[in-house]
């Protein structure tokens, strides 16, 4: 479709402060290079190759980031070609890692030897150019404000975990010395005229909830995004948040920081409907258009389509922008990045009055999350809550000392353990998905549940011995380094008695196949976070049922894109969407 290209960032800030603009704006800060260079037809080598593709695309404005702090560079071997490369311009650089277990800051010692680069390190040159060749009416949008996730990444997400409820305070070091350094360039880089916004992408949350307990983000980091947020305010200039997954229980405290607008919005994590009913005329909406189904698996006129639906539901009175419910990925066809930026233009004129009946294409149902409402009452005679309340705090000593009473009165070993700690790590689980614990608890319970047992193993012998549940193969699709999730499902299952054998991230086919025929497991546990690494599970298990191995073992696959249907689809035995209701179906496969 062509479309006069006429950029005013003013129609962006109009619409940041929930007003009607002459039209909606389109809203995506990132976009991969293999889409924007098929988009522009030539390689973006330059600056002004960027500039080029964000105006031709029909943008306000250009992105660019500055102050990236890069705590870890991936292993040998650990990058995947090809898959999100990130860059702006120039060389394609490898996949951006990031540690599950341990990272470089694990202490003290090493935060104050490790050599951090300082907000004068950073060259601030492209700005100045910016300045210069920007198109009239565009502005910039500056990427910059990350301060949770560097310090996850830089201490590895298990430690960091674990250090929020042991050793806050280096946490809290860290954050601090990441919040300073990203001050210091955000004040140098905002002093440029070209400067219209900023989007500070800080993840915070994931599909069901925040990763930690608000009360830490409210004391260590919500105090830096408000003080950016304070001077943004002060200057005019646009100040956005985005953080992936569900952020209900911040959304107050974004505003509060002095955000304008929020983005991505995924659908299968929070309803856009309701998000705007509750803070619509607070916070500008921008996204929300599915990556996890339409833009990557639809078609153009479905995309199309989606994109008429959210005009119509949420950019009337203004505070819409439209956009990806993530960013534009190497994975999106570039007709689907194309029918979204036409779409915009073509629904998207004020005021708003959209035909009866609207364009037609194929809605995707996204998944929504499942919360209950309390925890199953058990009584196995042993004080469950008890056994459970010892496993949240970490509490090894405590949980020793109680199986150890429960023992001296008479009850068996084996019984201990079925009756108090296997019930009470269900009641755990059970409390991670109705949201009354966050990560850092449930992978803490995860790990001081066999760290106790250890204690015993010489008593759980004999006729006493508690036996292994079964043996589980787990790893990641190939193409997919998420293994958060995956790591906190292969810990519960290894929690609740199953012997678990980690492939780590990125499994190939092959590799599965080998492990499968080699290691003979009952059960073989397939992660994906992506919706195009999916399709790893189904060249699985068509391999395994061509080696004749299907046969052999139960398969389970799992991750925020999995469906129930996606996985009866590829043939296998089942699915759970969480890391407690993946132990629970591995029993209910083995019984
Ligand atoms: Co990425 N990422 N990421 N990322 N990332 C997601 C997954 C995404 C949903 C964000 C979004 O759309 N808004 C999106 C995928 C969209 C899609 O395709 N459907 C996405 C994208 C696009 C990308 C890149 C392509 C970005 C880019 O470069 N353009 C890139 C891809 C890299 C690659 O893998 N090739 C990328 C990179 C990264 C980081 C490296 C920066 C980092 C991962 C670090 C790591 O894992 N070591 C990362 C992160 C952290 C996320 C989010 C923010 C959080 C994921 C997480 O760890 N959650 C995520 C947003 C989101 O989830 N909404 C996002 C915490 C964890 C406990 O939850 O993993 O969901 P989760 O696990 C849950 C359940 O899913 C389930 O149990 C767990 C808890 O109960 N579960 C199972 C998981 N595995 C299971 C297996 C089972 C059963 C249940 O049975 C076997």
């Amino acid at each position: 479709m062509s479309r006069e290209l006429k950029p005013d960032f003013e129609r962006v800030m109009t619409a940041l402060h929930c007003e009607e603009p002459d039209r909606v704006p389109l809203g995506d800060w990132h976009v991969d290079q293999r889409p924007k260079e098929a988009f522009l037809g030539r390689p973006i080598k330059t600056l002004q190759d960027h500039v080029d593709f964000w105006h031709t695309a029909g943008f306000d404005f250009v992105t660019s980031s500055s102050g990236i702090l890069e705590p870890v560079k991936a292993p040998k071997g650990m990058t995947v070609k090809g898959v999100g490369v990130h860059t702006e311009y120039g060389d394609r650089v490898s996949r951006e890692w990031a540690y599950t277990h341990e990272g470089v800051l694990t202490s003290w010692e090493a935060f104050e030897k490790y050599n951090w680069p300082k907000a004068d390190d950073f060259d601030l040159s492209k700005w100045g150019v910016f300045d210069r060749i920007l198109p009239k009416g565009m502005k910039a949008i500056l990427l910059l404000g990350k301060i949770y996730t560097p310090a996850w990444m830089y201490m590895g997400a298990e430690t960091f975990f674990n250090a929020l409820e042991h050793d806050e305070e280096l946490v809290a070091a860290i954050i601090n010395k990441i919040g300073e350094i990203q001050y210091q360039t955000f004040l140098r880089v905002i002093e440029h005229p070209c400067v219209g916004a900023v989007v500070n992408p800080d993840d915070i949350a994931f599909n069901t909830g925040l990763l930690v307990h608000p009360k830490y983000l409210r004391k260590h980091v919500f105090p830096w995004y408000r003080k950016m947020g304070e001077i943004c305010r002060e200057k005019g200039i646009g100040f956005i948040f985005h953080s992936d997954g569900d952020c209900t229980e911040a959304m107050d405290d974004l505003i509060d920081c002095g955000f304008h607008g929020f983005n991505p919005i995924q659908p299968n994590a929070m309803n856009i409907v309701e998000v705007k009913k509750r803070w619509g005329k607070k916070l500008c909406l921008i996204g929300n258009i599915n990556l996890d189904s339409t833009l990557t698996l639809g078609t153009p006129e479905d995309v199309r389509a989606e994109v008429y639906e959210r005009i119509r539901t949420i950019a009337p009175g203004g505070g819409y922008m439209a956009a990806s419910s993530n960013s534009i990925t190497d994975y999106v066809p570039v007709k689907n990045m194309k029918a979204l930026l036409d779409a915009a233009y073509e629904f998207g004129k004020y005021p708003i009055r959209l035909e009866e009946g609207g364009v037609r294409g194929k809605f995707w149902t996204s998944r929504t999350k499942v919360r209950g409402t309390g925890t199953t009452k058990v009584e196995t005679g042993l004080d469950v809550e008890a056994y459970a309340e010892a496993l949240i705090a970490d509490d090894v000593p405590r949980l020793i000392a109680m199986m150890q009473e429960e023992i001296a009165g008479g009850t068996a070993a084996r019984d201990v353990v079925s009756r108090g700690m296997i019930p009470a790590i269900t009641v755990v689980g059970e409390m991670f998905q109705n949201g009354q614990i966050y990560i850092p608890e449930m992978m803490i319970a995860a790990r001081a549940m066999p760290a106790a047992l250890d204690r015993f193993k010489q008593l759980l012998t004999g006729k006493d011995e508690v036996k292994t549940l079964g043996k589980v193969l787990i790893g990641t699709v190939q193409g997919d380094l998420h293994d958060i999730g995956k790591n906190l499902v292969a810990m519960i299952l290894k929690g609740q008695g199953f012997q678990v054998e980690d492939l780590g991230v990125s499994v190939s086919t092959e590799r599965f196949v080998q492990a499968v025929r080699e290691e003979r497991p009952d059960i073989l546990a397939m992660s994906a976070l992506l919706t195009t690494t999916m399709i790893e599970m189904k060249n699985t298990i068509e391999a395994l049922k061509s080696e004749g191995l299907r046969g052999e073992v139960k398969i389970v696959v799992g991750g925020a894109p999995v469906t129930p249907a996606f996985a009866s689809q590829i043939g296998a035995d089942g699915n759970s969407y969480d890391a407690p209701g993946a132990a629970k179906l591995c029993k209910e496969l083995l019984l």
